[in-house]
């Protein structure tokens, strides 16, 4: 199960927790109401699981590949990060598979407040197309992920506001029969 809260305002470090105070935690549940779905999977075995390869199945995630955040690894390291820390929404879901290291997903929920998803070695997470969301390292600064697509991956992201587009308002009328 991943853990998620809602984050506090401060302009501290990004890559820090941001609890609120006192710490007030959201459940799957609550997650899957905004469209985010999350599994626990077998990182170690990842190429052999067959519980992923069922999700994959199931969901068409015909293409994969993977990425590793490191300073000493990733070409354009910093811009990377800073691009991936905008607010912004994609036109097609977003799928994550954390294999090592770790980080945080922020997404919004149905009132715009931040809600910070704590990603670690063997949770997958599913943001749909049309949500607002940013990620980022924490203090561990590394992750390997796997990206997973549905066809041939666009990755192209659109910085808020970017409101007229179908892919938000076919999530607003999702959020509205939700949330
Ligand atoms: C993205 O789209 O935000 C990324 O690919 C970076 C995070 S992958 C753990
Ligand atoms: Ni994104």
């Amino acid at each position: 199960m991943v853990r998620a809260w809602y984050m506090d305002d401060s302009e501290e470090d990004q890559r820090k927790p941001h609890h609120l105070q006192p710490h007030q935690p959201v459940s799957q549940q609550d997650l899957q109401k905004l469209g985010v779905n999350s599994y626990k999977l077998d990182a170690e075995n990842y190429e052999t699981d067959p519980e992923l390869a069922k999700i994959r199945k199931e969901n068409n995630y015909s293409w994969m590949d993977i990425i590793t955040i490191r300073e000493d690894t990733l070409p354009n390291y910093e811009q990377k990060l800073k691009t991936f820390y905008e607010e912004h929404l994609h036109l097609d879901d977003e799928i994550r598979y954390i294999l090592e290291g770790s980080g945080y997903f922020d997404v919004r929920d149905n009132l715009e407040r931040w809600i910070r998803i704590s990603m670690e070695k063997g949770d997958m997470i599913t943001l749909p197309a049309g949500i607002y969301h940013r990620f980022t390292l924490d203090e561990n600064n590394y992750v390997k992920a796997l990206r997973l697509f549905v066809g041939e991956p666009v990755w192209t992201p659109y910085n808020r506001p970017a409101d007229d587009f179908e892919a938000r308002t076919k999530y607003l009328h999702l959020l509205a029969q939700t949330a």
